[in-house]
């Protein structure tokens, strides 16, 4: 039995390397101390995987910003666009695909991706909140090795006296995952070019003494197209060196009609994620040869929860008398997903710190597994550790903070009116412009607004205990109250409180409920040098108090025009936090959206007329499988609409969505029932538009005017033309006129020029359409 991990966190205990790569991008550090940290960080990751007990190491998960981005080099496909030249150092490269050119920076991710020397686009890694940047494919895309980089790291590896596993993103999902530079170019037709240097690379490591090497096909758990799935045979049969064993992994996601191709491929073993694509495991016994290796992803490795390891155990055990061959004990993907560590976490709950367990507790974990599979003295001695967890599963189990009767009660006794408002959208409509009585084209933002240095020290000063909190409070609304002053002197109809006293908002609303307890340190990559620290959803959810009250009110008290509450949605708290698998997601939803759901109510007792409650993450909690759509849609609109049907008809609901398509869910986004919903459509041109008008989509709809992540500011006679195509496809009475998205990472100087556009383009149009 073999122990290994697919990947693991790059980023550092303390976030090293997010700290070396913004000193080294503000020019405070060199290139070689940029790339010492590297090294230093890889050697203890290294380091850690060995002293676990693992069998080898993983080399080539390491990355300064992105892995994908690292393969775009490896296999020197670099955009011609970035016109790199051969005196361009590999880093410079990386940093200029990621961040874009200095000059052209402003147009951001995305926004000129096949001309100029824009950044790549970012795209979500599948369900997860990493993102990767898109490698740009066409005709002209030629590829050729330039693996230097990844050879010094494993003989970095090799000279440190490690078996090395080399992970490398297989050939198929490398071309899948990246973007056609033309309409109608087939990615699949570069596989043919590909393929060689694959094989090249293969052979190099092969020489150099590599154990392993680790081919990830995570698109192997997509519905693929035809095409795609008939190509994997021939190309792994062209990818075999002899001598070097190859590891198929696969994760997040069922096998299902891929199972069968999965088995066939010509590699020394496969690696099946367990704990997504349990469903497989069947088929896979059945089909995968005798003589094939077999890796069993048994513990979650997108999880933070300790594993129940007689369950495991178990399991194991009834598998190993099945199959002859060797296993390989994993986690279920990559651990990137997961923090370093939360041992010793200072921030996290005393109770709860025993029942969790980060990227390196779950390298212990794959050992008490194998010691206890190989039975005899070793299962002996870890018979205690088992004892131990099996009596911190206990606990946790019956843990007073887990589960609430009072909350099931709630839960069971919710009616199908609790999840409609009490009139249609017509209806309310009528009832809501008779109250709130704004121009056509009302103009308003999406709730952030720039969090200055000054704000930033106030929260820490709060954090740190420098501040009282009366004083913490007094300055938290002069903050507020010279954001609704600027927002009066632009002539905004629709204000908000600009949400100075917010960090990440799934960290701030998890941070006031029950049920979920937070990390200092938890930090999960999100791109680049970029983190999050997700909450941890432990427990049934309740609001000991109101989260949000005291901000808006205060807001709404210092002008005559509405302001708008600020909430997040259900989903998207549950999307980005670490999450119960002791109860199904949607419980948990429909939990977070009880407590939303009182908030809600509080803020209109409070006289707030317009909430708005943001589901950015819907979108990316959907199913990779299609066939789990329609589940996942319905409960994740019921629970939106849980949290926002108790108020008045004439109270008016907004939601905001961005980071993502929404062509394929406008049936879902129509269901949330929102009376207006903003959107992040300036990239696009609006062509978002068209899909909401070819649905014929019946709220109103606000369509971001402008990019947000862009310093530059629009024209008002861009903006008017923006709103003029809405205007062509959706009733121009039900327009609103906004950014695309908060504007909290922007300065005061630019929003002001950029809103102050956008206020005088809806004046123009009003007079225009009037
Ligand atoms: N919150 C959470 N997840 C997200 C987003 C979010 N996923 C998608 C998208 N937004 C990711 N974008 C970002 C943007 C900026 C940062 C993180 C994710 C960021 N993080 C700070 C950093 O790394 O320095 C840390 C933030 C903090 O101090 O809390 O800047 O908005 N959950
Ligand atoms: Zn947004």
């Amino acid at each position: 039995i073999r122990t290994h991990v697919l990947g693991f966190p790059r980023i550092g205990a303390q976030r090293e390397l997010k700290r070396a790569l913004e000193a080294y991008w503000r020019g405070q550090i060199d290139a070689g101390a940029l790339e010492e940290c590297g090294r230093a960080l890889r050697a203890r990751h290294w380091a850690l995987q060995r002293e676990a007990g693992l069998d080898c190491v993983c080399v080539g998960d390491f990355a300064f910003y992105d892995h994908v981005a690292n393969h775009i080099q490896l296999f020197g496909c670099e955009p011609s666009r970035f016109g790199f030249s051969d005196a361009d150092s590999g880093l410079v490269r990386t940093f200029t695909m990621a961040r874009g050119v200095a000059r052209e920076i402003g147009t951001g991710h995305g926004a000129c991706s096949a001309s100029g020397r824009g950044a790549l686009e970012m795209s979500k890694w599948f369900d997860t909140n990493y993102h990767y940047l898109v490698p740009e494919f066409g005709p002209q895309t030629a590829f050729r090795l330039a693996a230097e980089r990844l050879l010094g790291e494993v003989d970095e590896a090799l000279a440190l006296g490690h078996p090395v596993k080399t992970v490398l993103l297989g050939p198929l999902s490398f071309l899948y995952l990246g973007k056609s530079l033309e309409e109608g170019f087939e990615r699949l037709d570069l596989l043919d070019s590909l393929l060689p240097v694959y094989r090249q690379l293969l052979g190099q490591l092969k020489a150099r003494g590599v154990a392993w090497v680790q081919l990830d096909e995570p698109i192997l758990g997509l519905d693929l197209p035809d095409a795609w799935r008939h190509a994997f045979e021939p190309a792994y049969h062209r990818l075999q060196v002899p001598g070097l064993p190859v590891l198929l992994a696969t994760y997040f996601s069922p096998l299902a009609e891929n199972a069968h191709l999965a088995c066939r491929l010509p590699v020394a073993a496969l690696h099946l994620d367990l704990v997504r694509g349990d469903e497989d495991l069947q088929s896979v016994l059945q089909w995968l040869p005798e003589h094939r290796e077999l890796s069993l992803g048994i513990l979650d490795g997108r999880n933070i929860w300790r594993c129940d390891l007689d369950a495991a155990l178990d399991r194991l055990s009834a598998l190993r008398e099945r199959r002859g061959g060797t296993l390989w004990l994993a986690p279920s993907c990559s651990l990137l997903h997961v923090p370093l560590t939360l041992a010793d976490d200072e921030a996290l709950d005393a109770e709860l710190r025993p029942w969790v367990a980060g990227a390196v507790e779950k390298l212990t974990e794959l050992e008490l597994l194998r010691s206890a599979l190989s039975g005899g003295e070793a299962a002996a001695k870890v018979l205690p550790a088992f004892d131990e967890a099996r009596e911190v599963r206990a606990r946790r189990a019956l843990s007073s903070r887990v589960s609430k009767k009072a909350v099931a009660a709630r839960i069971n006794a919710l009616a199908p009116d609790d999840y409609r408002r009490a009139s249609p959208f017509s209806v309310r409509q009528r009832l809501q412009r008779e109250r709130f009585n704004l121009p056509l084209f009302p103009t308003t933002t999406i709730g952030s607004f720039p969090q200055t240095e000054s704000i930033r020290a106030t929260r820490a000063a709060l954090r740190r205990g420098a501040l009282s909190d009366g004083d913490y409070r007094s300055a938290i609304r002069n903050e507020i109250a010279s954001a609704v002053r600027e927002q009066e002197a632009l002539g905004l109809d629709v204000l908000v409180h600009g949400e100075a006293e917010r960090n990440d908002m799934v960290e701030y609303f998890g941070g006031q409920l029950e049920g979920f307890a937070f990390t200092a340190n938890g930090w999960v990559q999100s791109y680049g040098s970029r983190c999050v620290k997700p909450p941890i959803l432990f427990g049934d959810v309740e609001r000991p108090r109101a989260m949000t009250v005291e901000w808006s009110r205060y807001a709404q008290s210092l002008t005559a025009r509405p302001v708008k509450g600020m909430l997040t949605g259900p989903v998207t708290i549950l999307q980005w936090s670490f999450v119960r698998d002791d109860v199904p997601r949607s419980l948990c939803a429909q939990q977070i959206a009880l407590a939303i759901r009182d908030e809600v109510g509080d803020l209109e007792a409070a006289g707030l007329g317009m909430i708005q409650i943001d589901e950015p993450a819907l979108r990316e909690g959907l199913p990779l499988r299609r066939a789990h759509w329609r589940d996942y849609l319905a409960w994740a609109t019921r629970t939106f609409r849980l949290s926002v049907s108790g108020v008045a008809d004439s109270t008016q609901i907004h939601t905001h969505m961005c980071y993502a398509e929404f062509g394929d869910i406008l049936e879902a986004i129509t269901a949330m029932d929102a009376d207006v919903i903003t959107l992040e459509a300036s990239r696009s041109g609006m062509t978002l538009l068209r899909d909401f008008a070819d649905f014929r989509y019946p709220n109103e709809i606000g369509p971001g005017v402008y990019d947000i992540h862009s310093p530059v500011v629009p024209a008002q006679a861009q903006v008017e033309a923006l709103v003029r195509k809405a205007a062509e496809v959706v009733p121009a009475r039900n327009i609103w006129v906004n950014p695309d998205c908060g504007l909290k990472t922007r300065a005061w100087p630019e929003t002001r020029a950029a809103l102050s556009s956008m206020v005088a383009a809806a004046r123009a149009l009003r007079q225009e359409f009037a």
